[in-house]
């Protein structure tokens, strides 16, 4: 595949940007070679700036749910944006956007924007130790929550991808009430909070994590976690960032039937615009400025073209009947978004499993909705450590080969892939037939 004038961008990128990069996971060094440049995407595509039409399974990390540039959400943001691009004073879409959120998401009755997933899980972690009076948190090993300091510790996605869970900069004393646990692991944070007590604030948790891959809670173990937050008055937050509006029209929480006392939310809210929000009980919120004493803020919190955006995939995700002239029950009005979502994903985890059989490679292919991940491994992954065990060799050459092949996968292992409702089962059927030809050369 000609990647000439790609190559030539990241020559110039490395000059003036670190890493070529505005963000390390794109930096393609967990697979090897350069970054290719996009600057066209629609639906299922996008184009790189040699031309090259490639399927796209990373959506901007999330966001594009409905696939790229839908109609309904460009046409949004140039309405918004021919009225002023941010005003620093509240506008309507603000209060529609949060009303919205606690419409579909029960245990949010109020709700505070930010400009990125990192701030909503940093300041999420503020009120729950400004709310219990408690300084520790409990995270788990692999999950990621954005790059706020005392969360960089064992950390996922790009940190984990880099082998750098612990990042440079941050003093020990920043991360020293931080507290990592193993996933999925009933025993050890039975032990934790009987080690110490009442003095845990909250536990921040990805109920499906989807930054060391992707892989599943076991049974019961969220149920777990609710109940050993709520048996020592500690807060548990849900990080939606991934999950909200994807796994469930009301996120993971909605899917798995659990009442978090806080969420964090990101990527599908903003419809590809820079967004975040942290939401929950009115109680706990009101603890946040200007009512209450945990200061929070952001010059671009609820900017107008970020709502707009958000606005345009929500209400898009919430009407009943889908439009996708590939969804399989089109005829049938009232035709819901996130059960096209499920047999998108059910169909490529099929197919990849089948391929990865036939070829005689040991895939594990863990899929929830329409977020997935495969790992070269004959073992099931339920954790980061098991995650850790898959052949990243194999997966470097898997990830080459579906590039030339036209399907781009996330640039780690580390990382899960997602599915839109612009994703076709013939997108699917090329994406399996091409993974089947590359899995026999490994
Ligand atoms: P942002 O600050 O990147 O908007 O959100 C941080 C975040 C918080 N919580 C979860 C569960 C997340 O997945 C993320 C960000 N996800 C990564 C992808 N694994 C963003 C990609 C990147 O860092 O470039």
């Amino acid at each position: 595949m000609n990647r000439t004038e790609s190559d030539r961008l990241f020559a110039e990128a490395l000059k003036y940007i670190p890493g070529g990069v505005n963000s390390p996971v794109r930096a393609f060094r967990a697979v090897g070679g350069n970054p290719f440049f996009v600057n066209r995407a629609s639906g299922s595509k996008v184009w790189d700036v040699d031309g090259n039409e490639l399927i796209d399974y990373v959506l901007t990390w999330g966001p594009a749910i409905l696939g790229h540039a839908h109609p309904k959400i460009i046409a949004a943001v140039k309405a918004a944006a021919e009225l002023g691009t941010s005003f620093g004073i509240p506008n309507p879409l603000e209060v529609t956007m949060a009303k919205l959120i606690c419409e579909l998401v029960p245990s949010v009755q109020k709700v505070r924007m930010t400009s990125s997933g990192t701030e909503a899980c940093m300041s999420a972690i503020r009120l729950a130790r400004g709310f219990t009076r408690r300084d520790k948190i409990i995270k788990f090993d692999g999950c990621y929550h954005g790059h706020a300091d005392s969360l960089l510790v064992r950390a996922g996605s790009g940190a984990l991808t880099f082998g750098q869970p612990d990042s440079a900069g941050v003093p020990a004393a920043f991360t020293s009430h931080t507290i990592v646990m193993p996933y999925n692991d009933f025993e050890a944070v039975t032990a934790v909070f009987t080690a110490n007590k009442d003095q845990i604030a909250g536990i921040i948790v990805e109920p499906v994590p989807g930054n060391a891959g992707l892989y599943l809670p076991k049974p019961g173990y969220l149920e777990f976690l609710r109940e050993i937050t709520a048996a020592h008055g500690a807060l548990l937050i849900f990080d939606e960032v991934m999950t909200g509006f994807r796994l469930a029209r009301g996120g993971a929480q909605e899917r798995f039937h659990i009442t978090p006392d806080l969420s964090c939310f990101g990527k599908v809210i903003g419809g590809g615009l820079p967004v975040g929000a942290f939401g929950g009980r009115a109680e706990i919120m009101d603890y946040l400025a200007p009512l209450g004493p945990v200061y929070q803020a952001g010059t671009l919190s609820g900017n107008p073209l970020a709502m707009a955006a958000g606005l345009a995939n929500l209400q898009e995700l919430c009407s009943r009947a889908c439009e996708s002239a590939e969804n399989p029950r089109s005829h049938e009005r009232g035709y819901d978004v996130y059960e096209l979502l499920e047999a998108r994903g059910a169909q490529l985890a099929a197919g990849m499993r089948d391929a990865a059989k036939s070829a005689g490679v040991p895939m594990q292919f863990n899929q929830c909705g329409s977020m997935f991940c495969g790992y070269f491994t004959d073992q099931p992954v339920h954790n980061v450590a098991e995650a850790m065990r898959s052949d990243r060799e194999k997966f470097k050459k898997f990830f080459h080969g579906m590039l030339a092949a036209g399907v781009y996968l996330a640039p780690s292992q580390f990382e899960a892939g997602f599915l839109s409702t612009a994703h076709t089962a013939a997108d699917i059927e090329k994406t399996v037939s091409a993974a089947a030809k590359v899995l026999r050369t490994l």
